[in-house]
């Protein structure tokens, strides 16, 4: 059944009733520009063919009640009381509940809305959960959508991101950018979105793939990796450390030529990771200016240099991508990387079409030769960002 189909029908088997809409937000793949976000730098992802959709009906009474197809057990909560749950007592909700409802909490709090109708909401999807594809950003969006509709709330898609991203951050406690609810709020099909998140001005670039024959494949090295634990807080807070050091800001406002002195200032670790934001945010600039120039045949280097840069300098990628990463650019990829916050998750390549059975054939001989679990490999294609379905 498709992920569509569950939601209706796990909505079906809640309320007994047919749900007042359907609405769904895709997950993203980043092409480039990785821990840049909450730098204030730049990013260039786009919205994947995979979505989460959320079956909503209005109640009678101010309740909220949620189901999905992660959990068996639905959550219920009374509108009124998201504010005493949110963000202290955040631990009493079950962890994927956290998303849909600190969404609700953060639509009420951004706009002070009161009175608003109880709804019922069915959640499913077939964005692959920890791959590294923002299958959180996903329910966010398809949840602040459909609840900005039936609420009558008038946001704009980017309010409507940054409602994602505070539930993200307050109701679920990981310390993530505005990269991923962007790209689920503002995909388009056959195109990314060239993102300033200091400005939080969005280019629609299109992205070209098949008119140059070109696949971007996805290559899930089943490596489960969670933001809200461990090294993505420590990165970012290198990044602030490096910044103050440099009396900045926030790291966007370094340039290349600046890396000399901040070498000179601080200590090696913080440096690297210094380098690997101010290098990065310009590989994003090269890479939109590229592929504008001479299409997306061209990208292909600086993806593999982010790839270097994430793994040297920044350390965040694991044997698994490397391998991946590796094993498709000798089996003819024309660039590849890994995808997202890293720790695990997933790599992306740029592919002929005409190549995407025998790189992925190279990729699981590689990891069967070395004795890891087999990688789940496919194409994602550039497509909408947030709608109503039905
Ligand atoms: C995760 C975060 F959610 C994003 O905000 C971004 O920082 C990304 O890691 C790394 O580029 O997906």
């Amino acid at each position: 059944m498709t992920a569509a189909g569950e939601a209706h029908g796990l909505f079906m088997q809640l309320t007994g009733v047919e749900p007042t809409g359907l609405w769904s937000a895709p997950g993203r793949v980043n092409l480039i520009g990785e821990h840049t976000d909450y730098n204030d730098g730049f990013v260039f992802p786009f919205a994947i063919d995979h979505r989460t959709y959320v079956a909503l009906g209005r109640r009678s009474d101010g309740r909220i009640r949620v189901t999905s197809t992660f959990d068996p057990d639905a959550v219920e909560i009374g509108i009124d009381e998201l504010d005493d749950v949110f963000p202290e007592r955040r631990d009493e909700i079950a962890e994927w509940a956290r998303y849909p409802l600190g969404v609700a909490w953060a639509l009420l709090r951004a706009t002070g809305a009161t009175g608003v109708t109880g709804v019922d909401l069915a959640i499913a999807s077939d964005v692959p959960v920890g791959a590294g594809l923002s299958s959180s950003a996903a329910i966010e969006g398809a949840t602040a959508a459909a609840l900005d509709d039936v609420w009558g709330l008038g946001l704009d898609r980017v309010a409507l991101a940054q409602a994602g991203r505070t539930a993200e951050n307050e109701a679920v406690g990981a310390p993530t950018g505005i990269m991923d609810q962007m790209a689920s709020m503002l995909g388009r099909a056959d195109a990314g979105i060239f993102l300033d998140c200091r400005s939080l001005e969005a280019d629609v670039v299109d992205l070209g793939f098949a008119a140059a024959g070109l696949e971007l494949l996805v290559m899930d090295t089943g490596v489960k990796h969670a933001h809200s634990t461990g090294g993505y807080g420590e990165r970012r807070a290198a990044c602030e450390r490096g910044a103050e050091i440099m009396g900045v800001p926030a790291l966007r406002d370094l340039a290349v030529a600046d890396l000399p002195r901040a070498e000179e200032l601080m200590d090696d670790v913080t440096f690297r990771r210094v380098r690997h934001v101010v290098t990065e945010d310009q590989r994003v600039l090269d890479a939109v200016q590229t592929l504008r120039a001479e299409g997306p045949r061209a990208i292909g280097a600086l993806l593999d240099a982010s790839h270097v840069s994430m793994r040297d300098d920044f350390e965040i990628s694991v044997p698994e991508l490397d391998l991946a990463v590796d094993t498709a650019r000798a089996a003819g990829a024309i660039g590849a990387r890994m995808t997202g916050g890293g720790f695990g998750g997933a790599a992306i390549a740029l592919v002929d079409h005409g190549h995407v059975a025998s790189v992925t054939a190279a990729v699981e001989t590689a990891f069967a030769d070395a004795g890891f679990a087999a990688p789940h490999i496919f194409t994602v294609h550039p497509s909408d960002g947030a709608r109503r379905d039905g």
